[in-house]
Parts: structure tokens; sequence; C-alpha cells
């Protein structure tokens, strides 16, 4: 595999941490108090990320794996050879090597905003696909991105694995999905992992797991502000809340303060009262019509699904319509 792409993983940062800065002064004085999930994936939360991947609670990348194991000649086989596959996140090494392997694809292009991580992802996908084109993006697949001119001509695969779809409402999902039709262009396609509604057990399981993997995640996004913001939050004064919100159809993370907490971020003074809660992410769950509907409003007509043995998580292939159909109105 050869990287094209040298400088291109550092260019995103100055950037990144403007806005990091401004998005939490701004989420910790809003009520209720939140935080971006996509503030996670620092080196450190991007380790506690694949530690969680790999725990027996969380059955989401697992169930991923096993579609693809017992698919990926069929994805590929609807797919084709030859396309450029696009990742949105910089690819779960259990994962997005099953999928090239079966796909033969003309290139490779992670795109990742922790550009450490993807500079170690793409390090270790070398050493198993020694002749692919990798060409690396560092930045955040939620904003506007280029894609690199020597995919130019390819047709294009994007991927979007592990359900990071619903880390988005639905009008941001909706926005999102509309910009990557855009962005991959006519005649490409979709390969996205969505996470189905089940039972309320194994998904408060799957956010809260034993070990405390995911506590360590969720409050790590505390450390980092504490960090990289010149803060001073005492993070033993907070614990991580997991809980299924019915009504929206998805699990909530939470931090929570034990005690009333007061702390600065940035020099800006926070108080935050016992038993307050900061919102840190929201995991949307799909029914099987819900997917296929968020999808069609995204400008992606669904072809294809396939689900694990248990029906917890689908995978679906979808065509990018957005700018192949007629206006609405035309539309049956
Ligand atoms: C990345 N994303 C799809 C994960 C999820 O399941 O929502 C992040 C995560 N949060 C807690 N555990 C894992």
């Amino acid at each position: 595999m050869s990287s094209h792409a040298a400088g291109a993983f550092d260019r995103a940062r100055p950037l990144a941490e403007d806005l990091f800065r401004a998005e939490v002064l701004a989420g910790l004085s809003a009520r209720p108090r939140s935080l971006s999930p996509r503030w996670f994936y620092d080196r450190r939360g991007s380790e506690l990320f694949e530690e969680i991947t790999r725990l027996p609670e969380y059955y989401l990348t697992r169930a991923e794996r096993e579609i693809l194991l017992n698919h990926a000649s069929k994805i590929a086989q609807i797919v084709g050879p030859g396309r450029a596959v696009i990742e949105l996140g910089s690819g779960s090494s259990l994962k997005t090597p099953l999928l090239l392997n079966a796909l033969a694809p003309s290139a490779y292009v992670p795109i990742d905003i922790s550009g450490e991580f993807l500079r170690e992802s793409v390090a270790a996908l070398a050493s198993v696909f020694p002749e692919l084109a990798v060409y690396p993006i560092a930045a955040d697949f939620m904003r506007p991105f280029t894609l690199p001119l020597s995919i130019k001509g390819f047709p294009r695969l994007g991927y979007f694995a592990g359900s990071t779809i619903g880390n988005m409402t639905v009008p941001v999902a909706v926005d999102f999905l509309r910009g990557i039709a855009r962005t991959l262009g006519e005649g490409s396609l979709l390969l996205i992992g969505i996470d189905r509604i089940k039972d309320t057990r194994r998904l408060q399981a799957a956010y809260d797991d034993a070990q405390g993997i995911t506590a360590d995640f969720n409050l790590n996004l505390l450390h980092r502000i504490n960090r990289e913001l010149q803060a001073t939050i005492p993070v033993d004064a907070f614990r991580h809340v997991a809980r299924w919100n019915d009504y929206e159809a998805r699990m909530e993370m939470h931090l929570e303060a034990t005690r009333e907490v007061r702390f600065t971020v940035a020099g800006r003074p926070f108080s935050i009262a016992q038993g307050e809660t900061i919102h840190t992410e929201n995991s949307l769950k799909y029914g099987p019509r819900d997917a296929r509907t968020l999808l069609r409003a995204g400008g992606w007509v669904p072809v294809m699904e396939w689900t694990d043995r248990e029906d917890l998580f689908a995978l679906i292939l979808a065509r990018n319509c957005a700018l192949t159909e007629g206006p609405r109105e035309n539309r049956q």
C-alpha cells in the first residue's frame, strides 16, 4: 500500500483546535449542557473505542463483521471490481480488511478527524495490502471535503461502518447523506452499517459495560478538555450514565456531576450542580423501514440489505440517486 498524502495528516489541526474550544465553551454554557461525540476521538479516545469494539457486550462490531464474513463476496459481486473505496472514519482493523479483500478496489481513501490514529491504521493496512493505493485524508467528514485528484474517474463506493450515522440526529443524518451523495458523485454506491432497535437490556449493556471501558471512553472527553483547553474539570466528580430514550429510539450517554463542581475551561468559569448532566452522545437505532426511509431522504436508494443471524445490525448497499433522479414532484 502506498500513501500519497504526506502532509495531509496535520492540515486540519489548527482549525480543529479552534472549533473544539468554541464548541466546548458553547456546549458547557448551554442548557441542557452538551458536548459533541465527535470530540471523543483523540488518541486515547480512539484507543478506548477500539477496546469497546472488542467488548462482549458491544455486539455492533461483531454483528457487522459477521455480515461481512458471510456476505462480502455477494457485496463484491454487486459492487464490481475497481471502485475507489472512500471510508468515512479511519477503518476498523476488524472489518475494513474483510471488505477490501473481497472488493479488489482501485484505491482506498480513509477519512478521519484523528490524524494520528489515521496514520497508524493506514500503516497497519499497508502490511496486509502492499499493492493498494491509499490516499488518507485527515478531516472531519461531517464537513465538506475534497476527494483526491488521483481517484478522479474511478467509480466510487462510500463505506460508512459501525452505525456512526446513529450518532447524528435525523435532520443532520439526512443533510450528511445528501452531502456525501454530492461528494461521491453520480454512479456512486454507499455501504452503510445501521444498528437496529432491540431489547433495551441488550442496548443498555452495550453502552454501560461491566469493565467500565465505555465509562472511561465517555470520561476521557473531560480529560481531553483538561489536557487541550487548559481546563480544571475534576473528572472524578462525574459519572458515566447510559440510558435508553424510547421516544427518540436512541441510547444516550451523559456525564453526571456527583457533587457541585466549579472549574474553568480556557479561562472561562463554570459551575455545575450535583445531579446535572452533560449530554455527550446519542446513538439512534433504526427499524428496517426507518433505515430505508432515512437513506431515501438522504438521496440514496437501497439496493440490498444484509443482517447478522440475530437481526441485531444491518448493512445496507444503496445507490446514489441525488444527481440522477429528477425533481421530487416527478418521482413515484
Ligand atoms: C461510533 N459510534 C457508532 C459508537 C456508538 O455505538 O454509538 C460510539 C460508542 N459510544 C459508546 N460506545 C460506542
